[in-house]
């Protein structure tokens, strides 16, 4: 307590508990309420000084948990949405499947008006170089088969055809994606031409 500045000593003098009690809040009303007679203005201005630098490196902290959490959010989707319509076409050309997903879901829409059987779609998931002849042998297979043919082990997975206005989902075991490239495309005969598209495996 020389010169009037308290606690700078390592006192474990109760009496002074009173000081140190202040440090955590750091709140800088000593600051404007006028400082309390005796304190050091340069201690206080420390004080300020690493309140700041807490409050900043807070932010900081924030900030960073943030970036770190939105890619783990995005890792974790293990579903897409797909658009088909009348005029033949998905609204995707790609899907993204990450391989840390067990099992991923896809959710077709027809987003059109035209029945099934004039403009039936489907989603089937192939590998690419087997494509062709999964579409050519669910032509055979016929509409009542929904242009899949029976028990077809090409075929990693496949939606039931719907038509305009109705939705479907399915759902496949990732694992099932060993060795690529796979294609997703609908077995309306014709309209793998247009309807089709790749998938890739992200980690
Ligand atoms: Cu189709």
């Amino acid at each position: 307590m020389l010169n009037g500045v308290p606690s700078l000593d390592r006192s474990q003098g109760t009496a002074r508990r009173s000081i140190p009690t202040s440090v955590p809040t750091c709140g800088f009303g000593s600051m404007q309420g006028g400082r309390p007679p005796g304190r050091d203005p340069c201690r206080s201005a420390l004080h300020f000084h690493i309140c700041q630098e807490i409050h900043m490196i807070r932010h900081l902290l924030a900030a960073a948990v943030l970036l770190v959490a939105a890619p783990l959010a995005a890792a974790a989707t293990c579903s897409v949405e797909i658009e088909s319509n009348d005029a033949m076409k998905y609204n995707l050309a790609n899907i993204d499947i990450s391989k840390s997903c067990k099992d991923f879901t896809i959710n077709l829409k027809h987003v059109g008006k035209l029945p099934k059987a004039a403009m039936g779609h489907n989603v089937v998931i192939a590998a690419t170089a087997d494509m062709a002849a999964v579409a050519s042998d669910g032509i055979k297979a016929g509409a009542a088969a929904e242009y899949i043919k029976a028990d077809d082990a090409r075929v990693i997975a496949h939606s039931k055809m719907i038509g305009g206005g109705e939705s479907t989902s399915m759902t496949f075991p990732v694992a099932k994606l060993a060795a690529g490239p796979y294609s997703f495309f609908c077995s309306f005969p014709g309209h793998s031409a247009l309807m089709k598209g790749t998938i890739t495996l992200t980690p």
